[in-house]
Formats: structure tokens, C-alpha cells, sequence
């Protein structure tokens, strides 16, 4: 059975840049939904008893048929949210540095750019959806995708992301994603980011 994270932190430990109100309700009634519905889908298949979600979302080929929407609405969103809460924290923000920051330059030129070209990617999903920073080939590169459809289901590792359903951001930015956008980022813990960059190179 596959279960909600522990939050390593307080509902309101990332405000004023996200609210308690809306991390409790998103862990604990979306989140948890997502596992719940997981879970039943699951019970379907017991020869997927014991792999990890990130190995349902990678192998996602080989999932039965009956349960591929399932796996790829709710795992996305199990795995999705479970990246998103540990990359961030109390603490965080800044810019990353060391191997991921020399990196994150030589990639995208520098960390201006990469905000700008997040920013940009998850401005422009048209409804819901998330940004992602992720690891492809080796290499880093920023996307977007619709929905819960997890990088890792087309091969690609996600080291960063951000939600921008409306749930993610309603209830103190209204409309104003690109506000919430600006704001996240002085929610993130690099060290997280950077273990990521580290395990997705092998
Ligand atoms: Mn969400």
C-alpha cells in the first residue's frame, strides 16, 4: 500500500510565501486522494505489489491496460506531490550552488535564466499542470506537462517542480500564478535539488 509522506515541516512553515491552510488541504485532501485512488487501482494488479511509485511511472509501458489512467492521474500525482513537498522548506531559497549550480549556468546560461525559463514553462500550461526542472540524458532541461503526467514516464528524471493547479495556489494568490511563481522560490532547499541532480547522474 502506498501512503502520504511525512512532511518534514509545519503546514506553516513555508508562509507568507505559501499558507498553512492551503499546504494542509493539499497534502491531506488532494495529496491523499491521489494515494487512496492509487491504491484502489493497484489492488487490481497484485504483481505491482511492492514497486515504488517512481518504478510504476518509469515502467509505465508495462502496466495493464485497465489501470494505465489510473496509474498515470493518481501515481503522477502521488509521485509529483511527493517530490514537490521535500524540495521544499523552512530555511529555503537562494541560489543553488556547487556542482548543480555550475550546471544550472552551463545549461541555461545562469540562475536567472532558469527562473525565467520555469517561470515561462509553467506560466504557459494552459489550465492545470506543473513546471519542471528535469534530468534528460544527462542533462538539464525545463519542460512542461498537463495534468499528473510524471517526467519519469517518458524517461526523464524530475529534480524540481512546481504545481500550478489552482489548488496549489487559490486560496492566497486567486489568479495571480505568476505571483505564487515568483514567491515559491524562496521556498526551495537546493541541498534537496542538488541530492536529486547527484542520484539522476548516477
Ligand atoms: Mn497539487
Amino acid at each position: 500500500m502506498h501512503e502520504l509522506p511525512k512532511l518534514g515541516y509545519a503546514f506553516d512553515a513555508l508562509e507568507p510565501h505559501i499558507d498553512a491552510r492551503t499546504m494542509e488541504i493539499h497534502l491531506t485532501k488532494h495529496h491523499q486522494a491521489y494515494v487512496d485512488n492509487l491504491n484502489k487501482a493497484l489492488a487490481q494488479a497484485p504483481e505491482l505489489a511492492g514497486k515504488s511509485v517512481e518504478d510504476l511511472l518509469r515502467g509505465f509501458s508495462s502496466v495493464p491496460a485497465a489501470i494505465q489512467t489510473a496509474v498515470r492521474n493518481h501515481g503522477g500525482g502521488h509521485a509529483n506531490h511527493s517530490l514537490f513537498w521535500d524540495v521544499m522548506g523552512p530555511g529555503g531559497g537562494g541560489e543553488p550552488d556547487g556542482d548543480l549550480g555550475k550546471a544550472i549556468a552551463g545549461a541555461f546560461g545562469g540562475f536567472a535564466t532558469l527562473q525565467e525559463k520555469l517561470a515561462a514553462a509553467a506560466m504557459g500550461q494552459f489550465g492545470s499542470g506543473w513546471g519542471w526542472l528535469v534530468v534528460d540524458g544527462g542533462k538539464l532541461d525545463v519542460i512542461a506537462r498537463p495534468n499528473q503526467d510524471s517526467p519519469l514516464a517518458e524517461g526523464k528524471t524530475p529534480i524540481l517542480g512546481v504545481d500550478v493547479w489552482e489548488h496549489a495556489y487559490y486560496l492566497n494568490y486567486q489568479n495571480r500564478r505568476a505571483d505564487y511563481l515568483k514567491a515559491w522560490w524562496n521556498t526551495i532547499r537546493w541541498d534537496k535539488v542538488a541530492a536529486r541532480w547527484t542520484a539522476a547522474r548516477g
